[in-house]
């Protein structure tokens, strides 16, 4: 089933992941090449086995279709999943003149004084970006990432691209096309990107009257990242498809470097432990005819009743 593949997933990495030092410093389990797939005629893969909370995945899929880069989008909706990328070009810029936030993703877990400093200061970051605009155009952004790849990638002769309209525009024209691909991965663009793009590349595929993705993902947090992932294109090939007036098909996940951060061990054994709800299904607004036009309120999970959730530390 569509639950077991991602539990699948965990297990592989548990097993075979090899110790890797990262980035972050936290470490982790890793492995290279990983393949899930997931049919969506059966039902909307979002994990059971721990609460996923949709509304976070839609406002921020529809900030990506908006070709929006500002957290101040996603802070109105309540979603807080890109704070600490801005919030860490804020720290490092010289107009900060708080408390010392240096490597405040690790600290804020070893040391709970330095803890309450951080909440303080992410608090009033968050308020800021709410409230002054001035603040919020400057240290909200998060760069060149997602939206702008996707809705404005810059040519060489100074215009740009929007390979999100174009590639639903051929999905419509040319549904046989081999070549139905948006990339947010641009080489002369990473400097300028709080992150470089996890989800690299992703393709359509159209037979037999049905959509499929396929995404590559350089870069896979197995325990946090992942279930957004999975379930963030399986609402954009709905979305698409809802446009398109095709059916869905499947959604294929190609992963890289696929990880476990050594911090998230205990959590997934938690989970794997339990036993796998039935996933829910989606509701699409009927009205809406473009995907340009969806709003948070357009879209729906119903039936979705999964185990609690399981907290677990993002490496930043
Ligand atoms: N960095 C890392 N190390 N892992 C990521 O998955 C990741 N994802 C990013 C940006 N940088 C990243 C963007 N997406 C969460 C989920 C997705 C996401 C960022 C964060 C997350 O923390 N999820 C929590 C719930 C968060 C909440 O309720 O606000 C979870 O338990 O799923
Ligand atoms: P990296 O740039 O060093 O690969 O770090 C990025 C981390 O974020 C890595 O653990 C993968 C994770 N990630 C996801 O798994 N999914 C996402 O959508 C994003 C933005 C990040």
């Amino acid at each position: 089933s569509n639950e077991t593949a991602y539990l699948d997933l965990l297990k592989h990495v548990l097993e075979n992941g090899i110790k890797k030092e990262d980035r972050t410093g936290t470490g982790t389990l890793s492995t290279f090449g990983y393949q899930m797939r997931f049919n969506l005629q059966e039902n909307f893969p979002l994990i059971t086995t721990k609460r996923i909370p949709f509304r976070l995945i839609s406002s921020e899929l529809i900030w990506f279709i908006k070709g929006d880069t500002n957290i101040k989008f996603l802070l109105e909706h309540n979603n807080n999943i890109w704070n600490e990328w801005a919030f860490k070009k804020w720290i490092e810029s010289s107009e900060y003149t708080g408390p010392d936030m240096t490597n405040f993703g690790l600290r804020s877990q070893q040391d709970e004084q330095f803890n309450r400093l951080y909440e303080e200061q992410i608090d009033l970051f968050k308020s800021r970006i709410l409230n002054d605009a001035d603040f919020s155009r400057k240290y909200g952004e998060l760069g060149n990432v997602y939206g702008k790849q996707w809705r404005e990638w810059k040519t060489s002769n100074g215009n740009t691209i929007d390979q999100l309209k174009e590639v639903i525009d051929s999905i419509k024209k040319n549904p046989d096309s081999r070549r139905l691909i948006v990339s947010a991965w641009s080489p002369e663009d990473i400097p300028n990107m709080a992150l470089p793009p996890c989800h690299t590349l992703f393709q359509f595929y159209v037979a037999d009257n049905k959509l499929s993705c396929q995404l590559y993902q350089r870069s896979a947090d197995i325990f946090l990242g992942i279930p957004f992932n999975i379930a963030s294109y399986a609402l954009l090939t709905h979305m698409i498809a809802h446009e398109c007036g095709l059916e869905v098909g499947e959604f294929i996940h190609t992963l890289g470097d696929a990880h476990i951060y050594l911090n998230h061990i205990d959590q997934i054994k938690t989970q794997l432990s339990r036993e796998p709800k039935q996933m829910p299904t989606l509701h699409l607004n009927k009205n809406i005819t473009s995907i340009f036009d969806f709003e948070v309120s357009d879209i729906e999970i119903q039936d979705y009743n999964p185990h609690p959730t399981i907290k677990a530390p993002v490496a930043v």
